[in-house]
C-alpha cells in the first residue's frame, strides 16, 4: 500500500537549488538591494508588537505590516521610494520553475537573527492564489513548520538549508506554515551569521 505523502499537494523541496557560488551572487545581489530598500522591522497590527524578523522588499510590490494592517504597497514604507527591481537571477528561477504562471509582484526579504522565528500563518494577503509561491534559504538553516489549510491540521517540520528552495503550489498555497528555530553557525555564507529568505509571490491577477 502506498503511504500518505507527510506534505500537502503541491510541497516541492528542491534541496540545494543554489550551489555555493551562485548562493554567494545571490547575497551580492540582495546587499545591493538592501542599499537601496533598508531592513525595517515591522510591527504587528493593532498590538504594534515588533516582528523578531526584519523585512525588505524588491518588486513592484512590496509587503509591509504596520499597526494599520498587513498589505502590499509599492514604495518603502520609512523612505517612501519605489521597491529595487528583483534581480534577474530571481526572475530566471521563477521562470524555470513556475513557467505557466505570470512573472512575480513581490519578493520579500526576511532576515533573521538567531532567535527570530515567526509563528505559524497563511499568506492570503494576496489578491490570487493560482500562482505558487517560491521560497529560497540563504544562511543558517532553519526549522520550517508546515501543516494544512487549517490551523488544527497536523504539522511536520522540515530543516531548511542555504540554497534550498521551496515551491509551495496547490493545495499547499494555502497552508498554514512557519519558522521555529534558527541553527545558528550552521552556516558561513552570511558573514555576520543568520538566515535570508526570500519569497516570490504574485499578488494581483494578471489583466488577461
Ligand atoms: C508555505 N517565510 O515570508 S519560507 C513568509 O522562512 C514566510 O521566512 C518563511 O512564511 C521564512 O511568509 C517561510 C517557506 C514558505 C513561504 C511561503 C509559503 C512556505 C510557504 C506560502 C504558503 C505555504
Ligand atoms: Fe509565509
Amino acid at each position: 500500500m502506498a503511504e500518505e505523502s507527510p506534505f500537502p499537494t503541491g510541497f516541492r523541496l528542491i534541496p540545494d537549488c543554489f550551489d555555493k557560488a551562485a548562493q554567494e551572487a545571490l547575497v551580492d545581489d540582495i546587499r545591493a538591494v538592501l542599499r537601496a530598500a533598508p531592513l525595517f522591522r515591522p510591527v504587528m497590527p493593532k498590538t504594534g508588537k515588533p516582528f523578531s524578523v526584519q523585512m525588505s522588499n524588491c518588486g513592484p510590490l512590496g509587503w509591509v505590516s504596520d499597526v494599520k494592517g498587513y498589505r502590499y504597497q509599492p514604495v518603502h514604507p520609512a523612505t517612501h521610494a519605489a521597491w529595487p527591481q528583483i534581480p534577474n537571477r530571481l526572475l530566471d528561477l521563477w521562470a524555470d520553475l513556475a513557467p505557466e504562471a505570470p512573472p512575480p509582484e513581490a519578493c520579500l526579504i526576511n532576515y533573521y537573527e538567531t532567535g527570530a522565528k515567526m509563528g505559524l500563518h497563511q499568506d492570503k494577503d494576496e489578491d490570487t492564489f493560482d500562482a505558487p509561491v517560491i521560497s529560497v534559504s540563504l544562511g543558517d538553516t532553519a526549522t520550517f513548520r508546515i501543516g494544512g489549510t487549517q490551523r488544527k491540521d497536523p504539522t511536520r517540520s522540515v530543516r531548511l538549508a542555504s540554497g534550498d528552495v521551496v515551491v509551495l503550489g496547490g493545495a499547499a498555497r494555502l497552508a498554514y506554515h512557519g519558522i521555529d528555530r534558527l541553527i545558528a553557525g550552521s552556516s558561513s555564507l552570511l558573514k555576520n551569521g543568520g538566515r535570508v529568505n526570500l519569497t516570490l509571490r504574485r499578488v494581483t491577477r494578471p489583466a488577461v
